[in-house]
């Protein structure tokens, strides 16, 4: 059976990219998927995380997947840290996992700078907890941006070794197919990387200095206004047809956010927009965001004055997901020889 795993990190402040990368597409696949949607905390503290402020991501977190419009009942929402499994099939994935392969982690590289020598090892093992959080459910399919493909490409690469080490002890329990499947990333749409609005090279990010880099969910209608307005874009009108958008990277870009966010497709916003001035299309993008981020701005602000509520949904998904990892793990200690 498909079932599908995702999580988000609870630091800093949720940006467009992080809800149209991957909290829509969650949305949509709660209609035809069983779900679970994880507040990952343990990945979280892999960077200095201030504790008092740490508890209150993990919540605004929460609140952002409920006030985006996934239920609570149908889907699983939870935080990673309260279902122990996680760091325990992490353990035995850093034992499947090689050096070479961690090294080659684009993300680690780009996080970790310079200065290697400092970083923390949970950074460098963040893959491998990854693949945990995936597997400790057997799920087939990961929504995500596009910026997380090289760590779902990993997570297959540990399922694989895993079965494969393992082969003998996984058979003679009586699984014909290997234990863990290899899960397929789910990366599509116009909106799989949003780029900064200052710079369309780079991805929009929680950690660029600029606030101006970047949409939050939390920004009011003045934020919103300015931030698009003050977007990077460079002096040519639109053009009509896609071909147009190549080596203009803030205008494909801005036509990419408009679509995502309009459910119409990049061809038709540019037969609509192409030939006019920056100027009246980012007021239209504008009211679009407004429309449409406003509301779960508000809602989130509502529900984060509510913790108890937040805090009982983590509590009551946090025992679900047990029911279903605690059994795998079993299986996975059984496989690997750790008496219990
Ligand atoms: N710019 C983006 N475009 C599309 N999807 C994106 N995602 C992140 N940025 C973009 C997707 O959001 C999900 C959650 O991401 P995360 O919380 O795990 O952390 P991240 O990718 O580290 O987020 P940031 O904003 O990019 O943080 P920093 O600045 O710390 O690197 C993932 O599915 C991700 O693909």
């Amino acid at each position: 059976p498909e079932r599908v795993f995702s999580g988000i990190q609870p630091t800093g402040n949720l940006h467009l990219g992080n809800y149209l990368g991957a909290i829509v597409k969650f949305v949509a696949l709660q209609e035809t998927h069983e779900c679970l949607f994880c507040v990952v905390d343990l990945h979280a503290i892999t960077m200095p995380q201030a504790p008092d402020e740490l508890r209150q991501a993990i919540r605004r977190i929460a609140a952002a997947y409920i006030a985006s419009g996934i239920d609570p009942v149908r889907n699983i929402i939870f935080n990673q840290s309260q279902v122990s499994e996680h760091s325990e099939l992490a353990w035995v994935f850093n034992c499947v996992a090689r050096m070479g392969w961690l090294n080659r982690m684009t993300q680690f590289k780009d996080k970790a700078g310079k200065d290697r020598e400092n970083v923390s090892i949970g950074l460098f093992a963040y893959p491998t907890l990854m693949a945990a959080d995936i597997l400790l459910y057997r799920a087939t399919h990961v929504p995500v941006g596009e910026d997380q493909k090289q760590h779902v490409e990993l997570t297959r690469d540990v399922a694989q070794k895993f079965n494969n080490d393992y082969s003998e002890s996984i058979a003679a329990r009586g699984h014909t197919a290997g234990f863990f499947p290899l899960p397929e990333p789910l990366i599509q749409g116009p909106a799989a990387r949003v780029m900064s609005l200052r710079d369309g090279s780079k991805k929009m990010s929680k950690s660029d200095a600029s606030e101006f880099s970047r949409l939050n969910l939390s920004d009011d209608a003045d934020a919103i206004n300015q931030k698009i307005r003050k977007a990077k874009t460079d002096p040519e009108p639109l053009p009509t047809e896609l071909e147009g958008l190549k080596g203009r990277p803030e205008a494909e870009n801005l036509i990419g956010i408009f679509s995502a966010l309009s459910g119409v497709t990049p061809e038709k916003v540019l037969a609509d927009f192409g030939g006019a001035q920056f100027s009246s299309f980012k007021q239209s993008l504008a009211d679009l965001a407004i429309h449409k981020l406003g509301p779960i701005g508000a809602e989130m602000r509502r529900l984060e004055g509510d913790p108890g509520y937040i805090d009982q949904i983590l509590r009551d998904g946090a025992v679900r997901a047990r029911a279903i990892a605690q059994p795998i793990m079993n299986e996975v200690k059984d496989i690997v020889g750790l008496l219990r």
